[in-house]
């Protein structure tokens, strides 16, 4: 049995912080950023039977050509990802009632719609991005037992490329799922490594008044490789997604549309539009 303090559930029964019953959500559960951007996806829906919210967890929950589908917001950055997914894991695989996790698990199917910097030149703003891995510059998943999860070997290549600093933490290479990929890669998709970094300004090499701990790590990140898989874009959300997916049995995986190119300067002229068109293409190859 999980004590109360561990398992919070609000008075009327629903997870602390999503604010959601188990029944609110669908096996399929699309994750946003921004709250405002549940709503440019559920306007798709055919229906829309749950809306909830707290804080910026908003959620909705609907149906599109027949196909039941949950829209929830993060927030921004890894500590929130740790929120969200525990708590949707919770939602399906831990009885509320009895406070003991079920013998039956599920699986969901959890697909970030995101924006993003690319960190390549031949990769402009607009493109739709995928990350076959998630490359983890945050240490939130380094709290949790990893159990052979991460990709040490490539790990080990990119902390000797770019002459990372421990004192940051030991990046986390976690694989997104497979399935998902092949069902949401196309000729219009990119994909590679999205790293994902714990802040948006220093830790992505931002320099407004503070110098950062190394200028060269975004040039030395654009031209690692391995086995020929480059670092595409640079986000806040994925490597955390992908490792708690994989460490309690979902499948994830990370869409995101690139609305700044970091590597020659330019940022997109609609990035509106980038966000609409990869939440047009994601559900349709969701619901074929
Ligand atoms: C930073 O501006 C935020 O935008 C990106 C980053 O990952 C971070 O969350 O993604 P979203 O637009 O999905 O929030």
């Amino acid at each position: 049995m999980i004590k109360e303090s561990e398992l919070i559930l609000n008075p009327d029964g629903s997870i602390y912080h999503l604010n959601l019953l188990p029944e609110d959500i669908a096996p399929t559960v699309i994750t946003v950023g921004d709250p405002n951007r549940v709503k440019r996806v559920s306007q798709h829906f055919d229906t829309i039977e749950v809306k909830k919210e707290k804080r910026e967890f908003v959620t909705h929950t609907g149906t599109l050509n027949g196909k039941r589908l949950t829209v929830i917001a993060t927030g921004i950055g890894p500590d929130n990802i740790d929120i969200v997914i525990n708590e949707l894991d919770a939602l399906v695989n831990i009885d509320f009632k009895t406070r003991a996790i079920k013998k039956e698990l599920t699986s969901l199917n959890i697909i970030r719609i995101g924006t993003s910097g690319s960190l390549q030149t031949d990769i402009p703003v607009d493109s739709m991005v995928l990350g076959k891995y998630g490359l983890g510059l945050d240490n939130m998943m380094r709290s949790y037992k990893l159990d052979g999860i991460t990709e040490t070997d490539v790990e080990d290549a990119f902390i000797a490329h770019t002459g990372w600093n421990l004192d940051k933490g030991r990046p986390t290479v976690i694989k997104g799922s497979e399935k998902l990929l092949d069902t949401l890669s196309s000729e219009e998709t990119v994909t590679g490594f999205t790293a994902t970094a714990p802040g948006f300004y220093g830790p992505q090499g931002r320099v407004l008044r503070l110098a950062v701990e190394d200028e060269t790590l975004n040039t030395k990140m654009d031209n690692f490789k391995f086995n020929g898989v480059p670092v595409t874009n640079l986000e806040m959300e994925t490597s955390a997604i992908y490792g708690l997916s994989k460490l309690m049995g979902h499948h994830a995986l990370s869409a995101n549309t690139i609305i700044a190119n970091r590597a020659n300067g330019t940022f997109s002229k609609d990035p509106y539009q980038g966000v609409d068109n990869l939440i047009k293409y994601i559900l349709s190859k969701l619901t074929i």
